[in-house]
C-alpha cells in the first residue's frame, strides 16, 4: 500500500544516551593544613570513613595530590567549594581542584 511506505521514517535515528562528562576532585597537598583537618574535611564533605579518609590525605602528602572522588561536573564543583571554604574559615590554605577524566 502506498500510505505503508510513505509513513516509514526516511532515516532511522539511533537512540543516543549521552554519559555525562565526568570529572575528579584532586586534594592537592600543602605545609600548613594539619592532617587531622584536612582528613575531617574528607569525612565530612565526601562522607569518607576515618581510614579512607586519612589515606587519602597521607597519598596528598606524600604525592602532591590525591583524587578524592570522580563525579559530575556539578557534584564535584560544589564539593570542591564545601571542602574549600571549610579551610576557608578555619584559616588554612586547604585546596581542591577539579579537573574532567581522561
Ligand atoms: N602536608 C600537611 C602537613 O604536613 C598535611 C596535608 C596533607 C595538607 C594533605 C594538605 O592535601 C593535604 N601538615
Amino acid at each position: 500500500m502506498a500510505e505503508d511506505t510513505s509513513l516509514k521514517p526516511k532515516t532511522i535515528s539511533k537512540p543516543k544516551v549521552e554519559r555525562p562528562k565526568l570529572y575528579k576532585v584532586i586534594l592537592v597537598n600543602d605545609d600548613y593544613t594539619p592532617r587531622e583537618f584536612v582528613t575531617m574535611v574528607l569525612k565530612a564533605v565526601f562522607r569518607m570513613s576515618e581510614e579512607t579518609g586519612y589515606r587519602v590525605m597521607l597519598t596528598a602528602h606524600r604525592m602532591g595530590t590525591a583524587v578524592v572522588v570522580v563525579c559530575t561536573r556539578d557534584i564535584a564543583e560544589t564539593k570542591a567549594k564545601e571542602a574549600i571554604d571549610l579551610a576557608k574559615e578555619a584559616g588554612f590554605p586547604l585546596m581542591f581542584t577539579t579537573e574532567p577524566e581522561e
